[in-house]
């Protein structure tokens, strides 16, 4: 069996350290058999890159980093991926920033990675490309005349048709994401939104296995909800809970990145509404928001955050009294033990996304809970974590009155169904743990059948559709 070659943006940590992330956890098996590799971009730019990956080896798998010059760095990074196709995949076109030398460098990047990857790759190596950073890869792989087996997953939502083509490259993509011999999604809604995409710009047909035939070739797709390492952050949770003191006061807890995509105005505007139509609770609960900055220098996210610093302001003025602060926002990191215990001290967790491809914070949350006494989830319809997680409470974030109403319902609810709500959500976060997702993965790319339906084998480096860029 060949080696697994793991693809993604960020590789993990070369000494070990930050490796408690799920997907660590979930593909450190698989990497370790046979010599593994993750491949990801340096920390650091440099105006003169190394010509092949750099690597390091670590006692499990090696780490194999590409370098990169910071304007290529930004154009590819900040520019491309998060200015024009992350806001576009999450449905905001409105904030998509397109300028030509993102798409260049975002090309360029994927070009460059995929001649240091051909350098080092085998026949019978698996690789696993993570995320929209990397979408073009398979196909500069494919034009090097690499035949090994190439499986994607989007870590984030796939829109709908109309929101699709609002990207100028919008066939480009399409075709890349095409060369893959296996695409996962995240939830149904996404799978379909690739079919009807597809069908639309490729003439691709589904056939009734589930595959996408498009020009004599057949790709799989398929869903595969991500998860956590359930058992690791419970027992971090019990773990840190027996010597931490219980909150002064019922707690609701949101956890984010600080990101226009995970509605944390609209939560502020629904905890505001259900202060306002309560006043019995005023003084009783405190909403602690945790939402340490990320992509700074992109103009939307330093948007977002003037934003919540002056609801969480106007909050606090408006409903706040000498003894108490109903909203206490931190932006910052906490380390996982402490979010852990965060969680499982809090009896609301609030996760209220506008789109999200999963969200961890969701099956965390869940997974850290005291089941004798465990909190409420109040969970956004748009999260594609709702759609496993039917027993949490559902609500729309466009609407504040939802969401206050959302947040008494939690509050109220008596413990035998806070119990029952829980112990249905816990077992099916048992079942489905990070590393049944990444073996559920690994197995369909494993079992991928390379001759297409009439019967001919794929010819590396040629498709049979014509290309526009
Ligand atoms: P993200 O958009 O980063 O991931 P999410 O799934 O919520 O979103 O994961 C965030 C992770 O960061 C969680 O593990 C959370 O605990 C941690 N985190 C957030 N804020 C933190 C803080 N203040 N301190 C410490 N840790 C913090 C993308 C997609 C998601 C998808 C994941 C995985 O956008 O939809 O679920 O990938 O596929």
């Amino acid at each position: 069996m060949g080696r697994l070659i793991v693809i993604s943006n960020r590789a993990p940590s070369v000494d070990g350290s930050g490796d408690s992330g799920g997907l660590v956890v979930a593909l450190k098996d698989a990497l370790a058999q046979n010599g593994g590799l993750w491949i990801g971009c340096a920390p650091e730019q440099t105006d003169t890159p190394a010509p092949e990956l750099v690597v390091h080896h670590r006692p499990d798998f090696d780490i194999g980093l590409f370098e990169l010059e910071p304007e290529l760095y930004r154009d590819y990074y900040l520019g491309y991926s998060n200015s024009v196709l992350w806001p576009a995949l999450h449905g905001r076109v409105d904030l998509i920033d397109v300028q030509p030398r993102y798409a260049a460098a975002y090309r360029d990047v994927a070009r460059r990675v995929a001649g240091l990857v051909a350098k080092v790759v085998r026949e019978d190596d698996l690789i696993w490309v993570h995320d929209y950073q990397m979408i073009p890869l398979a196909h500069e792989l494919k034009a090097l005349g690499v035949t090994c087996r190439i499986g994607f997953f989007l870590h984030i939502p796939f829109p709908d048709l109309q929101t699709f083509k609002a990207i100028p490259d919008w066939q480009n993509l399409s075709e890349w994401l095409a060369d893959h011999d296996l695409l996962g999604f995240q939830t149904q809604r996404d799978l379909g939104n690739m079919i009807q995409i597809f069908r639309h710009t490729l003439r691709g047909e589904l056939r009734a296995n589930g595959n996408m035939g498009i020009g004599g070739r057949e790709i799989v797709m398929g869903c595969f909800p991500i998860s956590i390492d359930v058992g690791g952050f419970r027992r971090l949770a019990e773990e840190g809970a027996a010597d931490t003191p219980p909150p002064a006061l019922p707690r609701l807890i949101g956890v984010d990145r600080l990101d226009y995509s995970k509605g944390l105005p609209q939560r502020l505007a629904g905890y505001e509404t259900f202060l306002a139509d309560n006043a019995a609770f005023l003084g009783q609960v405190a909403l602690v928001q945790i939402a340490p900055p990320t992509r700074d220098d992109v103009d939307a996210y330093k948007a977002i955050r003037s934003e919540l610093e002056l609801m969480s302001g106007q909050i606090n003025g408006r409903f706040g009294t000498v003894d108490w602060t109903p909203v206490q926002y931190i932006h910052r990191a906490i380390p996982r033990d402490e979010l852990a215990v965060l969680f499982r001290l809090s009896s609301v967790g609030l996760v209220t996304p506008l789109f999200d491809g999963m969200n961890l914070v969701a099956k965390e949350f869940v997974a850290a809970q005291d089941p004798a006494d465990p909190g409420v989830l109040i969970l956004s319809q748009f999260a594609g974590a709702a759609e496993e997680m039917r027993e949490a409470l559902i609500i729309n974030p466009h609407d504040p009155q939802d969401i206050a109403q959302a947040i008494r319902t939690a509050l109220d609810m008596p413990l035998t169904e806070r119990v029952e709500r829980h112990q249905a959500l816990y077992a099916h976060l048992e079942k489905h743990d990070v590393g049944h997702w990444s073996a559920a993965f690994l197995d369909r790319l494993r079992a991928v059948d390379r001759i297409s339906p009439d019967g001919v084998a794929p010819f590396p480096g040629m498709t049979p559709w014509s290309r526009t860029g």
